[in-house]
C-alpha cells in the first residue's frame, strides 16, 4: 500500500448544527474524522474570523490540523473530508455561502496536483473570477490558501515552516505577506 505522509486541513464554520455552536462542530469533526481512520496529529487554536466576502453572513469559527494520510491518496482523503462534512449537515447551496462545515484540504506534502501549470492558473485567478469558477477536480495546494489570514494564522500554530512548492514561502512568509489588517482580524477564541 502507498504511503502518502501527512496532510494540512483547513476547518471553518458561520452556522450552528444540530443545535450546537461552530466551535462544537469543529472539535466533533476532528473526532470523526479520528474515528474515521485519519488520525489527527496537531490541531491549531480557534479563531473568530470576519466573514469573507464581508457581510455575506456570520463571522466564522477556523482551524487548521495535521492528520495522518495513511494510505488516503489525495482524492481518498477528500472523500473523507466531504463525508465528514456531510455528516455535520454540510449543504451546498451557494458557492462561498454559509456553512455548517467545510473542509478542505491544504496540501499534502510538496504535492502539487493536477499539475504546475494547472495550479498556477488557478492561483492566480482574478477576484472577480474565483466567485464563479469552481474547480471541478483537486487542486494542491489549496489554490487560495496563500491569500487568506483566516487559513494562514491558524495554519501557523501547527506548521509555520511548510514550504508552499509553487511558492517556496513558508506558512509564515506567505502571513507576512498579507496586509496586517487581515491578520489583526483572526482572532483566537
Ligand atoms: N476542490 C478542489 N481543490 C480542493 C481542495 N484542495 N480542497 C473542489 C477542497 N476542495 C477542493 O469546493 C468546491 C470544489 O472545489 C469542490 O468540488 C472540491 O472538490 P466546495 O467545498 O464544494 O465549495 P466551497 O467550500 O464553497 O468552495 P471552497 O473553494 O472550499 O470555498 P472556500 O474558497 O474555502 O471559501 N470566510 C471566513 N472567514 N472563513 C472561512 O472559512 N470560507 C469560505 C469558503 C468563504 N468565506 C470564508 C470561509
Ligand atoms: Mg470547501
Amino acid at each position: 500500500m502507498r504511503k502518502t505522509g501527512q496532510a494540512l486541513i483547513a476547518l471553518g464554520a458561520n452556522l450552528p448544527f444540530a443545535g450546537e455552536p461552530a466551535d462544537a462542530t469543529l472539535r466533533a469533526a476532528l473526532a470523526a474524522l479520528a474515528e474515521g481512520g485519519v488520525p489527527v496529529v496537531a490541531v491549531s487554536r480557534f479563531f473568530a474570523t470576519p466573514c469573507f466576502p464581508a457581510g455575506a453572513g456570520p463571522d466564522y469559527v477556523n482551524a487548521a490540523a495535521v492528520v495522518e494520510a495513511g494510505e488516503n491518496d489525495p482524492a481518498a482523503l477528500l472523500a473523507r473530508l466531504h463525508a465528514v462534512e456531510a455528516r455535520f449537515g454540510r449543504e451546498r447551496v451557494q458557492r462561498w455561502g454559509m456553512r455548517t462545515l467545510d473542509l478542505d484540504l491544504l496540501a499534502m506534502g510538496d504535492s502539487v496536483l493536477p499539475d504546475p501549470q494547472a495550479q498556477d492558473d488557478w492561483r492566480a485567478l482574478p477576484p472577480e473570477a474565483q466567485i464563479g469558477t469552481t474547480p471541478d477536480r483537486l487542486i494542491l495546494p489549496h489554490p487560495r490558501l496563500q491569500d487568506r489570514a483566516f487559513v494562514l494564522v491558524p495554519l501557523a500554530d501547527v506548521a509555520p515552516d511548510w514550504v508552499h512548492p509553487r511558492l517556496g514561502l513558508t506558512v509564515r512568509q506567505m502571513l507576512e505577506a498579507l496586509p496586517a489588517a487581515d491578520r489583526d482580524a483572526v482572532k483566537p477564541l
